[in-house]
């Protein structure tokens, strides 16, 4: 008797190939690879494959693809769509990406860094950092996610304003497509105009086109000044205004621009450990700004006192506080950085991801806080986000003291709601987070059509099966198959 509902000539193979290390069966090992970080979906698989090597990762593909296996790649776990957590089924096989941890090599001729995709993102920060260098891109989740997931999904987070999304910083790819063939793109190049952009077509596919495995990351030199604020506004309409106000006097500075909603800072403030809000008294909302420069010296501060000055003396920012140390930066970035947290411990929350033209923020944000109030009276409406690229992480968190369950079951009316105001003002119902398995039924209605049945050509032509993350990104009642 074998634990898994794999063959067994495919159990001992993979067996063989990976070792007890690297293919797990038992339910108490497999079970944290089939729940995502937000608790909203619990899969089953039939085991957990962890290659150490691009070749083994090969070698297990091409075995499940014979045997005609669902694979659903993982790298953190830290989706917010549940875009890695496999179906009910107990049918696939996770991949996950956690044995493939090398930072290859750190170029500095041309600031790349070679890395395999298991690679926590805070682990190739701290790689580039010790090397004097920056990796260019800071999400909340960084202890955890990986290059092979940031890439994946093409993730964006705080400085997305000053470097752009994942996309933009990958110079090179590897890959293991559904049926174990290796493309290899590690080409280094800035200008390769050879033919369709493979690369980019695996950045952002959430994993239904193959495994990422290896990258070639484009860093940046590290800032040698830096100046980090908190400012307390009245409204987003505030923080956009102070956000052209810094635009305006050198774009080049802004490092990130992030917004935070009085509710959102409100629950940060009281139910996280070490948080603390240090201005004298909370703001309807608030805007961090940090600025950063390779350059050593002053004019980063200069910059910082002139434009918060002004912005104090006309009433656009009621309150800031400067930081004056490392320590002190940390402790403004995690008032930040714990909003995904509180929000879970809050309770409940439906969270809607989206993007929409920097001046039609304030309008979004009014229309969508009146229209969810309309929905469920007592809702918490917590936006934050980051406001300087145009994505607001329009969130909502249950009623005080209201069923989890209950509040969840209206999951869709919520994101619906949302999703009709964010269409109207050119926006996307998913600007960061992805599609997978929490937002394909949106698919249809916002990339329907021409969009949509060519995204279904491409994945037909290259995994005609449907084995690599099935589940994800199309709607289910389409399978693989576009709509004639
Ligand atoms: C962030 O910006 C993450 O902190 C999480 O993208 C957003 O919890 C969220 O909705
Ligand atoms: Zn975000």
């Amino acid at each position: 008797m074998y634990e898994t509902a794999l063959p067994a000539p495919l159990h001992d193979a993979l067996l063989a190939l990976l070792g007890p290390a690297g293919f797990l069966t038992q339910a108490t090992d497999t079970s944290p690879y089939c729940t995502d970080w937000r608790a909203l979906y619990h899969g089953r698989c039939a085991a957990v494959l962890r290659p150490a090597t691009t070749e083994e990762c090969a070698k297990a593909v091409a075995l499940c693809h014979a045997h005609g296996v669902p694979m659903v790649p993982q790298g953190g776990n830290t989706s917010m769509v549940g875009g890695a957590t496999p179906d009910g089924s107990g049918r696939a096989v996770v991949v996950s990406t956690t044995r493939m941890r090398q930072v290859i090599a750190i170029e500095h001729a041309d600031l790349t860094m070679t890395v395999e995709a298991g690679v926590t993102l805070k682990a190739a920060q701290d790689a580039a950092a010790a090397e004097g260098l920056l990796f260019p891109l800071s999400i909340s989740s960084e202890g955890s996610a990986d290059i092979g997931g940031i890439l994946s999904t093409n993730a964006g987070g705080n400085n997305t304003v000053r470097y752009g999304n994942a996309r933009e910083l990958a110079l090179g790819l590897q890959a293991v497509l559904p049926d174990g063939t290796v493309l290899d793109l590690m080409r280094r190049l800035r200008k390769d105009n050879t033919g369709y952009a493979l690369r980019q077509l695996l950045i952002g596919a959430e994993g239904t086109l193959g495994i990422i495995t290896r990258a070639i990351i484009q860093l940046q030199p590290a800032p040698r000044s830096r100046e980090t604020a908190l400012c307390a506004v009245a409204d987003a309409k505030a923080a956009l205004d102070l956000f052209a106000a810094f635009r305006r006097e050198d774009p080049s500075a802004i490092q990130a621009f992030e917004f935070m909603s009085g509710v959102s800072m409100g629950l940060v403030n009281t139910l996280i450990e070490g948080a603390s809000l240090p201005l004298a008294q909370p703001a309807p909302a608030y805007a961090l700004v940090e600025l950063a420069s390779p350059r050593a010296g002053n004019s980063l501060r200069e910059l910082m006192e002139d434009v918060l000055g002004h912005a104090l003396e006309t009433g656009l920012v009621s309150d800031a506080v400067l930081a004056e140390s490392e320590a002190q930066r940390l402790d403004l970035w995690k008032l930040r950085e714990e909003h995904a947290e509180a929000q879970k411990r809050a309770g409940a929350s439906v969270k809607n991801d989206v993007s929409v033209p920097l001046p039609a923020i304030p309008t979004l944000i009014a229309q969508a806080t009146a229209a969810c109030e309309a929905l469920i009276p007592g809702i918490r409406v917590a936006p934050f986000g980051h406001i300087g690229d145009g994505n607001i992480h329009f969130n909502l968190v249950q009623p005080e003291g209201a069923d989890p369950e209950a509040f969840l079951a209206q999951d869709h009316a919520i994101m619906d709601t949302v999703a009709a105001i964010v269409r109207k003002l050119d926006g996307s119902f998913s600007a960061e987070h992805g599609v997978g398995q929490l937002k394909t039924y949106l698919m249809p209605s916002w990339r329907g059509g021409a969009e949509l049945t060519t995204m279904h050509r491409i994945k037909n032509a290259i995994d005609p099966a449907n084995l690599m993350n099935p589940g994800k990104i199309f709607p289910p009642d389409r399978g693989t198959s576009p709509r004639k």
